[in-house]
């Protein structure tokens, strides 16, 4: 796949996306979103990719969020913008806790803004001791009225939550550790080895107890989308199985299917 902003990668069963654009600390544009959002949808589909892991390039950001600069009045890249960056923002956060595989946040400087959203919706977070850790919407006039206030709440509790996005102040990855942010933080040289050795722990147990788990995670408290994720879920199963075949079946044979036996 052929992209400019990130970097996909895909080896032993996990599929590595890098934010990259270092030079603007790894701040998004809607081009970024959108080959987010492609490189996501591409590791949900491989059967060979067990665990995703989202980071940043360079050792200054993860993310922090929306690229100011393309902001203009009618939000970023203008009103004209064909998907405006904040609707592909909440897109991409609903890959990440929709793709039916533990997906990986690499925290390895900044998470800043919607790049703070990104690891929130991350189902672990891994990070760098160098990490810091903020929402900026009030500071710097916006505001994430997605995932990124529910999740968040969600983990550190409603009165931290409310702290951190109406106060912009920024948090160590200690603090971020002992809030219940993080679940782990490690010398800036052990990231990758620590990431490496999360994603052999979750590539070694079931994939689909791990689907089934994500969704009834999130199937309580994300509405219609939660429970029809876990039944789509449940669907994928049942396609397997010699009772959904007998319809098929009996609709290719032209005759009446016999569903008896299945009771
Ligand atoms: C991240 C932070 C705190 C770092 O501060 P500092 O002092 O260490 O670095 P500096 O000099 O501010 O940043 C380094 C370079 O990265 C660029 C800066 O402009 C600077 O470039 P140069 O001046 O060297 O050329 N940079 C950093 N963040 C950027 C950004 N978001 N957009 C464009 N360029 C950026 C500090 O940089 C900071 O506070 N950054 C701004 C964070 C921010 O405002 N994020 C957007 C929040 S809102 C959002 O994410 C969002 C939304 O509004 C709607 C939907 C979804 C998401």
């Amino acid at each position: 796949m052929d992209f400019k902003e990130i970097i996909y990668e895909k080896k032993d069963g996990v599929a590595r996306i890098t934010i990259n654009r270092p030079e603007k600390y790894n701040a998004c544009t809607t081009t970024t979103v959108s080959e987010l959002a492609g490189a996501l949808t591409d590791a949900w589909a491989d059967r060979e990719v067990g665990v995703v892991v989202l980071t940043g390039a360079g050792d200054k950001a993860f993310c922090t969020g929306g690229d100011q600069s393309i902001r203009d009045e009618g939000g970023y890249g203008g009103a004209m913008a064909a998907l405006p960056l904040e609707v592909g923002w909440q897109q991409v956060s609903h890959l990440i806790r929709a793709i039916p595989k533990p997906v990986i946040a690499r925290v390895n400087g900044y998470a800043i803004g919607g790049g703070h959203v990104f690891h929130v919706v991350c189902d672990l977070s891994i990070a760098s001791e160098k990490a810091k850790f903020g929402q900026a919407g009030p500071r710097v006039g916006s505001f994430d009225p997605g995932f990124g206030t529910g999740d968040l709440a969600r983990a550190v509790g409603m009165k931290r939550a409310k702290e951190i996005w109406f106060l912009c102040r920024q948090y160590t990855a200690q603090q971020a550790l002992e809030m219940g942010l993080v679940n782990a933080v490690v010398p800036h040289e052990e990231l990758d080895a620590e990431v490496a050795k999360w994603c052999k722990e979750l590539l070694e147990k079931s994939p689909t107890a791990i689907k089934m788990l994500k969704y009834a995670f999130h199937g309580e408290i994300d509405g219609a989308i939660g429970v029809t994720n876990l039944g789509v879920g449940g669907l994928s199963m049942y396609y397997n199985t010699d009772e959904s075949l007998e319809g098929k079946n009996a609709f290719m044979e032209k005759r009446k299917p016999d569903f008896s036996k299945y009771r």
